[in-house]
């Protein structure tokens, strides 16, 4: 399996996150892929290559242009506003508050574009991202052109990333990018799937009203969970996409008995459905020893789960996500690719 990844990703590296009323080291942090790299090299996967540069076009037709300006522009705005800090928003549009005017203020532009605090904006997170979306493109192309599988080793991750707000660790949507990008190919029905502990939102947001990609996640539910304002099983897709979303919250605690029938669900409705191509948002943080989740999946799961995704057979690309139970983030993502090989 092909595996692309760029050393860009360095220059995102914030030294704060909000969480629980500190500021932490943030959890998804550069040395994250140091062990994912390792594994591969260990287990006989390829060397990984550089994606190459970003291409904007399939990025610039997904997301709001005010938002890519926002991530282009935002930290030399801050900088010349004499901000001292990393870009950390304390503001946001809410409940009966104006949702669709964007401020001139940069502080306000922060907020705007923002969807959860935890997640700071530095010098280098634009590059990174793209570096991120490159290496989702390079591997969607290597699958597009006939290979069967491809991973993108993606940090930042970009799950959480609608159209028009960052947050969660996320900048740039990856996984709808690829989507996007098989169906601008000439595939009629992508799926998505979305194994990463924490509902996929801006997957979902950016797909709603779409028929034409599937969206299946397995998550914390978000009564209890991150992102909390999205990912109910009630959430079943709006106009042309009614009954192309498919949320499968679970509760705490779930382990594979749960989580892994919920992934037969998923698979399933992906049969059902009937697309061309498989995206994977991977994130390897349903695991027990998660230090920000809930679910209770052991190392061995995660070839299950890789194994139950090659039986779709269809040509797959892994986006990496989440997962920062930093020791085992490594085994538990080549897990799933082995799995899904071996499958
Ligand atoms: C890509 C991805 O996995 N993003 C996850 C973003 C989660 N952000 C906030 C999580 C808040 C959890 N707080 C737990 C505190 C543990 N001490
Ligand atoms: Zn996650």
């Amino acid at each position: 399996m092909q595996v692309f990844f760029s050393e860009d990703h360095r220059l995102h590296f914030p030294q704060a996150e909000l969480s629980g009323g500190q500021f932490v080291t943030p959890y998804e942090r550069p040395s994250r892929v140091e062990y994912i790299l390792r594994q591969l090299r260990e287990r006989g996967f390829d060397q990984p290559a550089d994606p190459g540069p970003c291409d904007m076009a399939p990025i610039r037709g997904l997301m709001d242009p005010g938002f890519l300006r926002f991530l282009e522009t935002g930290w030399d705005e801050w900088i010349a506003a004499g901000m001292k800090g990393e870009m950390i928003s304390a503001t946001n549009p809410v409940r009966r508050t104006q949702m669709a005017r964007e401020p001139r203020n940069i502080d306000g532009k922060l907020g705007y574009y923002c969807l959860a605090q935890e997640t700071a904006i530095t010098a280098g997170t634009w590059r990174a991202a793209q570096s991120s979306a490159a290496s989702a493109q390079a591997a969607q192309r290597a699958v597009a052109e006939g290979a069967g599988a491809a991973f993108a080793l993606c940090r930042p991750p970009g799950h959480h990333a609608t159209a028009d707000m960052f947050g969660g660790y996320c900048f740039l949507n990856n996984a709808a990018i690829v989507a996007q990008m098989f169906r601008d190919g000439g595939a009629d029905r992508v799926a998505i799937l979305d194994i990463d502990f924490h509902h996929g939102n801006g997957t979902q947001d950016i797909f709603y009203e779409r028929g034409d990609v599937l969206f299946a996640s397995i998550h914390g539910a978000p009564e209890d969970a991150f992102p909390y304002f999205l990912g109910y099983a009630d959430e079943t897709g709006a106009g042309a996409g009614e009954g192309a979303n498919l949320n499968l919250p679970l509760l705490p605690g779930a382990g594979w008995d749960q989580w892994g029938s919920a992934l037969d669900t998923a698979i399933a409705r992906i049969r059902d459905f009937g697309p061309q191509a498989l995206v994977v948002s991977l994130g390897v943080d349903a695991f027990k020893d998660d230090p920000i989740s809930f679910f209770k999946l052991e190392s061995g799961d995660f070839t299950r789960a890789g194994a139950a995704i090659a039986r779709l057979n269809l040509p797959t690309v892994f986006c990496m996500e989440g997962g920062y139970a930093i020791e085992a983030v490594g085994i538990n993502t080549v897990n799933v690719l082995e799995g899904f090989l071996n499958g």
